[in-house]
């Protein structure tokens, strides 16, 4: 088996070719090429997207490119439980949410929300597992290579507004806990499947509850009506279908707080002691050329991202990492938590080059060559396994 890790890193994932190379060595089926997109997003770009599952769907890196903003129809989706009727869209304004926690807790509308405040900020939403395929060790779970990952532009209240208009955050507290609106099944206990995520109350310096995505209401398949976004965070604590926010003394005792989410050596089980997908990472991966190119110049582009500190630059080497040159930033800086779009223009010889990119913030954290194996696979950012081997002749 020792062609497996070569076979992940390398190869499946650059395109159909290298699926089936997977499949003839005998790999699990990691993504259903050419699977039809499921009902409930039906409306997005099945050319941009591997179909891993009914309930995951990635973007293609290729599909990637140099976009500073992903288009809705191209971003990826992840959901733990199957997504809730389109009927709680029919009527945005009339979904409920709940808000505990605070000096005045109360239920209101979201048509009552609006009228507390809004912001906009464009935030990199990433699943904690975006890179799991890169991993050597065997990871369950959907074998995301790079495009877990999006930057989207999000409209909603902030969550400072909303609690000053609420008479504050009661006393001890810290956590800021959001519960998913799907239904729970009838003898299902809730904390068993329920997505309820608490992150640090300091979050919510930066958290919105987001009625819009990209200039358009939030589709139901990306969590509307009102979705909890934390800029900075990974995915899962953007939890979608809010219907409630509640801050909490404690963590949330669901599952996919308590064990789920938890970083931990590979081979042992997730327990709360253990840290939390919470903060994201600074990384950067290449989205062109991905496989050949023609002799003489060409532009390398890229995105990368800070996590939760703007970035400072990002280096791209031809040659395996051995030479580093700096990349120019495309397009406006959105902020600390958008991802930026680079390229590096250059001249590439007849043969195979080994493509990588590596970022860095203005705070010094910069992207690893190699990241540390975890059981389940998360937070993968090292620049090595993210490179691409290109020809060129
Ligand atoms: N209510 C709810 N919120 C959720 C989830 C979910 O299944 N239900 N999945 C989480 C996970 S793991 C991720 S990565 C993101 C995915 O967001 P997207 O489907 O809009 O891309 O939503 C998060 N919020
Ligand atoms: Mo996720």
């Amino acid at each position: 088996m020792s062609l497996l890790p070569q076979l992940k890193r390398r190869h499946f994932l650059i395109g159909s070719a290298g699926g089936l190379v997977g499949a003839a060595a005998g790999l699990p089926a990691m993504a259903q090429e050419g699977a039809a997109l499921p009902d409930y997003v039906a409306w997005k770009d099945a050319d941009d997207l591997i179909v891993h599952s009914m309930q995951t769907l990635e973007t293609r890196r290729g599909a990637i490119g140099s976009g500073l903003v992903t288009p809705s129809e191209d971003l990826y989706i992840r959901n733990n439980l199957p997504a809730p009727p389109e009927e709680i869209v029919a009527d945005r304004d009339a979904w409920e949410i709940a808000i505990e926690g605070v000096a005045e807790p109360q239920t209101m509308t979201l048509g009552a929300l609006k009228t507390l405040g809004v912001e906009t900020v464009a935030c990199v939403l990433q699943c904690s597992g975006n890179g799991r395929a890169f991993f050597d060790h065997e990871t369950s779970g959907t074998q995301w290579s790079v495009g877990a990952a999006g930057n989207v532009i999000w409209t909603g209240v902030p969550v400072r507004d909303l609690v000053a208009a609420m008479g504050g955050v009661s006393d001890g507290m810290d956590w800021m806990t959001g519960t998913g609106g799907e239904e729970i099944p009838d003898g299902v206990p809730a904390e068993t499947i329920q997505v309820e995520r608490s992150v640090p109350r300091a979050a919510m310096e930066q958290a919105i509850l987001a009625w819009d995505m990209n200039g358009t209401a939030l589709p139901l398949a990306h969590g509307g009506p009102l979705r909890l976004v934390i800029p900075g965070y990974y995915g899962v604590n953007n939890v979608k279908y809010l219907k409630r926010l509640a801050f909490t003394a404690q963590e949330s005792p669901s599952k996919i707080q308590q064990t789920g989410y938890r970083v931990r050596p590979v081979g042992e089980k997730g327990d709360p002691s253990q840290p939390s997908m919470f903060e994201m990472s600074v990384k950067s991966w290449i989205t062109g050329p991905l496989e050949e190119a023609g002799t003489g110049k060409v532009q390398i582009h890229g995105v990368a991202m800070g996590g939760t500190a703007a970035l400072e630059k990002v280096e791209v080497s031809v040659d395996g990492g051995a030479n580093w040159t700096v990349a120019q930033f495309l397009g406006p800086d959105m902020g600390p938590y958008a991802w930026r779009p680079f390229v590096l223009i250059t001249e590439l010889g007849q043969g195979t080059h080994m493509l990588a990119s590596r970022a860095s913030t203005v705070d010094g954290q910069v992207q690893p060559e190699m990241f540390e194996p975890n059981e389940r696979g998360y937070g993968h950012n090292g620049w090595h396994d993210h490179a691409v081997d290109l020809t060129v002749g």
